[in-house]
């Protein structure tokens, strides 16, 4: 029985770019099915799904929220999501809830870098997309377009959008950023109709019937399957055949009554393709009454009748023919009903889909240990079946995922139980009387039965079945209280729920911070983390505008880390209560919800804390002479152990732009790699699909290739300068700089590198080196084994002495304080203390026998370096020797740079570039937007200059012009932050430097210097006579 309900089920989500229309889609659905939650009158004006108040003041939605619709005999859960990149955490927690996806496209605005942002996210959780394309009307009463300029318009955003999915097919996917840039490269050519055939692959046809044309606002839709119904009998065609025939190059020859292609139709004639002659056309012709107050409604009647629609007179005669027409039009063609068709039809039912979904929620996992119990690798694998076939099952193991939890208010809690029994809601378990909120868990059941009372396994992404006691932790029980059916703000008070279904928990508050799996048995592995696009990164430090209250504002923290997905509540090293958010309107979301909900005390919020690193100067065109740096040349620092025994030597020089984009890009990859053993694969990489999408067989291989690949296209790139011998030399010698890797900083996985150095000849003196060993080239496989790279066998000759052999022995316990020199120094660099980036660093370090090169007895007595006090001063030497030699090589700041995407008319495209100038913006492309007097404009805006700049924008440009911001790179400011006025040239421009006024380079810095209460030099007064004589004067 179970089996049968479940086929009756749909789980589907709605993602879009912000503002393309899905609450407003969302409203027509949830008038359009059972239960009257929403009068078909309000719907697509009241935007039900946006309950919250500040969702509804600006006008966005802020968090996904699902509802419970029946249509026919169906169940869809519906879920909205947000548009908004703040709030992009909440599109993947509706992801992993749904088996399908509407992707919404605005049909004038087209494909914007939040519909790359949702397609992606809808392929990696291998859902089952239909586009539809949205605002139809606008093309007809806005843009004015005729039938065929529209037709070629959606023709090209449903070819953009299946060019985005097919680079998701062929791995050949960069990033949102990089693929939008890329986007405007392949334009095709759309005049020629005939190459614009939609082959086999493309994922959206509208042949198939997964696409949808709708106006939302107006409540009308179609896919092409209702006009092939409507034109098989007047055209004697079968419905199937003229399907097939509306979209694309097909013609309809009226004399022979054929479908024909280009050429039938013969040259001259003046034939439209057959979606804009019976499709388009007719919507047109309705149109016009709006726009043309001399066209009489006799079009409407023709229609009414035609369709035998029920249209009230009332409504007819109106004054404003927007109500005629739309009165019509959601009568011909209602919204609902096209969109919940196409749902049913094309996507999937929970257990088709969970069959589907499977490799990417529960990946299979290799089981290494061969000591595992095998009863319980039989129940795993088991409850991995049951999941898969989606089980409904009374006996079938339950499984949940929860992929967020959610604050409701203690009183908006439902007063009756599922039996309509009385119940009291007012105590929250556990944390009694702390808040009147109450954590509800948002969660799909996978498998089995759930009912309210039971008690559960909540399993952390770290449980391991395998691995018993050892992973206690990960594990909790807890019980359920209620279970409740979501809709919107409400909740129904259910006693059980089956697989393939969505939920709201309440009772597992105290146990679940963000997401997790939920079991019925211990034996069960959790389900794979969801893929976020962005990580919170505005940060700001809080405190109580009281010191007293500083205990709420604590306890608010906590229950605002609880309640929103995507904030990072820290500690800062200074004892600050500092908050992450994702951007501006979602802090300004999270300072609210302190203030009145969780904390409810008032509160002081610092400017942002924005990061950044640090770097030298350097650009690709000398990298090739920076290699030199590192062999041999007599540029370096040299700092001397307090207690002279050892020296140490540092050369730095830059990396290759693309290898430290690859190191940054794979830290976690990288972390998993260097933390396991060489070779296996680590069970952690499952999270690694930031740029592969599809999973990678090998993925230490697939780095090593990276790496590889990034290296070599800079010295490709620069070879067109030098000639070919030159450029092999360099391919080699970078090869053998692979094999020498010795660790990555800061904190073991940073975009820096430290060499092993390449001692020569042995010192004139005794002391000997310390060599340090490949050990991350080890991991990623470009040595074999440790050390055959770069221990020689003197060095083994050399150890026939016994005291020198204790010396070689110190050395090489002394390889970690040369290490931990190097993360201290790439964790903090000199300019402002903070992270180094894209930086190698070679450090040789000689220790000298205690007392010196005197004879061997003496040797023989020296005392090991007991409290690690020789280590310390080591490490610390090799520290201050990286500093000073950044500091040496013309230190740069970084800055993390936002990509941003503007849309402007095009009168306000002065005041837009003047807000521009004044965030240092970079343009990068500006373009109209076809048929409209739009531009879009791509920049790259410092993340320091985001703040308040979409309010800024808003107020220049009347708000007219909308701004997007991506996190895109980090960027070298290319200022000297030390600049003095030194060539002739120079001096005549600025002075002597005492005039000087600090750059930008440097405000940045001395802000966070100040920030952080390091010392800042400083010019208390400037000119101090020029001011008195300015003053005499007066
Ligand atoms: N002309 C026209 N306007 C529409 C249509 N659909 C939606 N709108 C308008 O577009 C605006 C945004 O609609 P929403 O439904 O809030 O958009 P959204 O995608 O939910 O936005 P976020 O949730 O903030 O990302 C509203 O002003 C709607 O009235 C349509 O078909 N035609
Ligand atoms: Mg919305």
């Amino acid at each position: 029985m179970g089996d049968f309900d479940c086929r009756k089920i749909r789980n589907t989500c709605i993602l879009a770019h912000v503002d393309h229309g899905k609450t407003t889609l969302a409203d027509h659905l949830i008038a359009g099915s059972a239960g009257g939650l929403l009068h078909p009158k309000q719907a697509g004006r009241l935007r039900f799904m946006d309950y919250l108040d500040e969702e509804q003041r600006r006008a966005i939605t802020m968090k996904s929220s699902s509802i419970a619709l029946q249509y026919k005999d169906y169940s869809i859960n519906l879920i909205d999501s947000p548009g908004h990149m703040d709030f992009c955490s909440e599109v993947s927690t509706a992801a992993r809830m749904s088996d399908g996806a509407l992707i919404l496209v605005d049909a004038v605005e087209g494909v914007h870098i939040q519909t790359h942002a949702v397609l992606r996210q809808a392929w990696i959780e291998k859902l089952t997309p239909c586009l539809v394309l949205n605002k139809i009307d606008r093309l007809i009463s806005e843009l004015k377009l005729s039938p065929l300029e529209a037709y070629t318009r959606l023709q090209r955003i449903v070819h953009e959008v299946n060019g985005i999915m097919s680079a998701y097919k062929s791995e050949k996917y960069l990033s949102d950023v990089d693929s939008v840039l890329a986007g405007s490269v392949g334009e095709m050519d759309y005049e020629n109709h005939e190459f614009l055939d939609d082959d086999e692959e493309d994922t959206f046809q509208p042949q198939k019937g997964n696409v949808a044309f709708v106006c939302a606002l107006d409540g009308w839709g179609f896919c092409l399957s209702e006009f092939a119904d409507f034109y098989a009998s007047k055209l004697g065609a079968s419905a199937a055949a003229l399907q097939k025939a509306l979209w694309g190059p097909r013609y309809f020859n009226p004399k022979t009554k054929m479908i024909v292609g280009k050429k039938g139709i013969g040259g001259g004639s003046k034939a439209r393709p057959m979606f804009v002659q019976f499709v388009l056309e007719p919507l047109w012709q309705v149109y016009q009454v709006i726009l043309n107050s001399d066209v009489d409604k006799m079009v409407l009647e023709k229609v009414i009748k035609s369709f035998n629609l029920s249209v009230s007179a009332r409504e007819l005669q109106n004054k404003d023919p927007k109500v005629a027409v739309q009165a019509v039009m959601s009568r011909w063609l209602p919204l609902s009903d096209t969109i919940f068709s196409m749902v049913i039809k094309c996507m999937p039912d929970p257990i088709g889909a969970q069959s589907n979904r499977i490799s990417r929620l529960l990946p299979k996992r290799e089981v290494l240990d061969n000591g595992v119990n095998c009863d319980v690798l039989a129940e795993v694998e088991l409850v991995r079946e049951s999941i898969e076939a989606c089980d409904s099952s009374p006996e079938a193991p339950c499984v949940a995922f929860v992929s967020k939890m959610f604050a409701v208010p203690l009183k908006m809690l439902p007063k009756r139980g599922s039996h309509g029994e009385v119940v009291n809601n007012l105590t929250e378990e556990g944390g009694a009387g702390e808040s009147d909120e109450c954590f509800l868990a948002f969660a799909r059941i996978f498998s089995g039965v759930l009912s309210a009372g039971q008690r559960i396994y909540v399993l952390s992404a770290l449980y391991d079945p395998l691995k018993g006691e050892s992973v206690q932790k990960h594990v909790q029980e807890a019980e359920l209280h209620s279970l409740y059916l979501m809709m919107g703000q409400g909740l129904k008070p259910v006693t059980t729920a089956k697989a393939g279904n969505v939920v709201a928990i309440r009772g597992l508050g105290q146990h679940i911070l963000k997401s997790a799996t939920l079991s019925s048995t211990r034996n069960c592995w959790p389900f794979s983390s969801m893929m976020f696009q962005v990580s919170p990164t505005l940060r700001v430090a809080i405190e109580p505008s009281d010191p007293a209250d500083m205990g709420a504002l604590m306890r608010g923290m906590k229950l605002l880390n609880r309640a929103d997905p995507f904030v990072e509540v820290t500690v800062s090293a200074r004892g600050e209560q500092v908050l992450a958010a994702a951007g501006e309107v979602h802090l300004e979301r999270c300072i609210k919800d302190l203030k009145e909900r969780f904390a409810r005390v008032s509160l002081e919020v610092s400017p942002p804390l924005v990061s950044y690193k640090e770097t030298i100067e350097g650009e690709g065109s000398n990298l090739l002479e920076n290699l030199k740096v590192l062999m041999g040349s007599s540029d370096y620092i040299e700092k001397t152990t307090p207690n002279g025994r050892c020296v140490v030597r540092v050369q730095v020089m830059k990396l290759p732009p693309a290898l430290t984009k690859v190191l940054d890009e794979s830290s976690d990859l990288l972390g998993g790699i260097i933390e396991g053993k060489p070779g296996q694969r680590n069970k952690s990489l499952e999270t690694w699909r930031k740029n592969s999408i599809v999973e990678d067989d090998n993925p230490i291989e697939a780095l090593k290739k990276r790496i590889v690949d990034a290296v070599m296209s800079v010295i490709e790139s620069e070879s067109k300068e030098i000639d070919k011998d030159r450029a092999e030399k360099y391919k080699s010698l970078w090869l053998q700089f692979l094999q020498r890797i010795w660790a990555l900083g800061p904190r073991q996985v940073g975009s820096n590198i430290l060499f092993v150095p390449n001692y020569k000849e042995g010192n004139a003196d005794c002391s000997i080196p310390i060599r340090g060993c490949s050990h991350i080239s080890e991991r990623l496989g470009f040595v074999d084994n440790s050390g055959t790279m770069i221990r020689d066998d003197d060095a083994a000759a050399e150890t026939s002495l016994g005291a020198i052999r204790a010396l070689c022995m110190e050395a090489e316990n002394l390889e970690s304080s040369v290490v931990s020199g190097f993360q201290l120094a790439t964790s903090a660099g000199p300019l402002c203390d903070e992270p180094m980036w894209g930086l190698a660093f070679l450090v040789e370090a000689y220790i000298a026998p205690l007392g010196g090169c005197s004879d061997e007895s003496e040797l023989s007595t020296q005392q090991p370096d007991q409290y690690g006090i020789f280590a310390g001063q080591v490490m610390t030497s090799v520290k201050d020797a990286c500093r000073a030699a950044v500091l040496q090589k013309k230190p740069r700041i970084v800055e993390a740079m936002y990509f941003c995407e503007l849309v402007t008319p095009t009168e306000y495209l002065g005041p837009m570039y003047a807000v521009l100038a004044r965030r240092r913006a970079r343009i990068l492309k500006e373009e109209m937007q076809e048929g409209s007097s739009l531009f879009t404009v791509h920049a790259y805006v410092p993340v320091a200059e985001s703040f308040g700049f979409a309010d800024e924008l808003r107020r220049w440009t009347s708000g007219a012009s909308s701004a997007l911001l991506v996190l895109s790179h980090w960027e070298a400011h290319s200022e000297d932050p030390f600049f003095v006025p030194k060539t002739e040239e120079e001096r005549e421009e600025f002075g002597d430097g005492s005039s000087v006024l600090p750059n930008t380079a440097r405000k940045l810095i001395d802000a966070v210097r100040r920030r952080k209460g390091l010392p800042v030099e400083e010019k208390v007064v400037q000119h101090a006579t020029k001011q008195r004589t300015l003053a005499r004067k007066v």
